[in-house]
């Protein structure tokens, strides 16, 4: 069946910009319902997308309002959900339940790529994508944005994987998926609050137009799917490894005794990292996702 777009809203911006071909950079949602305190969260997702349109692109920031998927989000819009509580977080699973039952939520970067597709949109900013949880070999717990890069031919630009994951397990995956990683302008993969991490980068380009071709030449061999680009965050703003490392154990710990598993498991990271690093884990993060939205809208002029 051929996908509908009857349940896609626009945004005047991206409406436009769709009509005069500009180069358009789609931004998810979930890390403003769960990724960040408000009002931190709707602060960085309005200067995300300012930094965009400073790039001479147009974002578009994705998310799904009473079973409406929006392409584009208003101020208005984008307030309410920085402040709006109980909202799902939306992946394959739940997106469309979401747009049945006409529920609010937060796209994760799996939801996002769907929606993007949809939309015609080819690349996406976000700050760390999910991957394969510490301990998954009991727990199972590998996200659905992994499947999501190897089917849908998005460009994704992240800081690696949160270094909350298992780093090498989840590139472990991303290749048997066929999933490229593009470490930008780095030999080794960033992970998340750091810059670099011990493990090396699959592959390595310079240049954002490197990357639009790269792309490019996939889709001429007809090879489905996305690609997962990794921008260390800029040296003057990470937080080293090893500060990080011990938190991160601290934080994981506590996940058994609480009772925290499945979609839970990355909000309550973040939130309990935050805490333990007195709030730097929150500047880092939205330094990246700035970094990444830089990016993203250079590959997106090139596309
Ligand atoms: N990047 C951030 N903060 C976040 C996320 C990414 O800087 O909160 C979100 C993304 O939406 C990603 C999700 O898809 O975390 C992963 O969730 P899970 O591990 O449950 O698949
Ligand atoms: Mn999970």
């Amino acid at each position: 069946m051929t996908p509908s777009h009857a349940y896609l809203d626009y945004s005047a911006e991206v409406a436009a910009a769709k009509a005069t071909g500009k180069p358009i950079v789609a931004l998810e949602s979930t890390i403003i319902t769960h990724g960040m305190p408000y009002p931190q969260n709707g602060e960085m997702a309005a200067r995300v997308e300012a930094i965009i349109r400073e790039e001479g692109a147009v974002p578009a920031t994705i998310a799904v309002v009473d079973g409406r998927i929006k392409i584009g989000l208003t101020d208005l819009e984008r307030n309410a959900l920085a402040q709006a509580k109980d909202v799902m977080k939306l992946s394959r699973a739940d997106i469309a339940f979401a747009v049945a039952q006409k529920k609010t939520g937060g796209t994760t970067v799996a939801a996002t790529m769907i929606a993007a597709e949809l939309a015609g949109i080819r690349v996406f900013a976000t700050g760390g994508i999910g991957g394969v949880h510490k301990g998954a070999e009991s727990s199972f717990d590998i996200s659905a944005d992994l499947d999501e890069l190897a089917l849908t031919p998005v460009i994704v630009v992240s800081a690696g994987a949160k270094a909350i994951l298992d780093v090498e397990k989840t590139i472990e995956v991303l290749e048997t998926r066929g999933v490229p990683v593009v470490g930008y302008r780095t030999d080794v993969m960033p992970a998340f609050w750091s810059s670099r991490s011990a493990l090396p980068a699959p592959l390595r380009l310079d240049e954002a137009a490197a990357i639009a071709r790269f792309h490019a030449t996939r889709q001429e061999l007809g090879l489905r799917g996305g690609m997962l680009v990794a921008n260390p965050v800029p040296q003057d703003e990470e937080i080293p490894a090893e500060v990080m490392s011990g938190h991160i154990a601290q934080a994981q710990g506590e996940l058994g005794p609480k009772g925290i598993s499945g979609k839970a498991v990355t909000p309550y990271l973040l939130g309990r990292l935050l805490e333990l690093t007195e709030g730097a884990s929150l500047k880092t993060n939205i330094a990246l996702v700035e970094n990444n939205a830089r990016l993203a809208a250079q590959i997106a002029k090139s596309l």
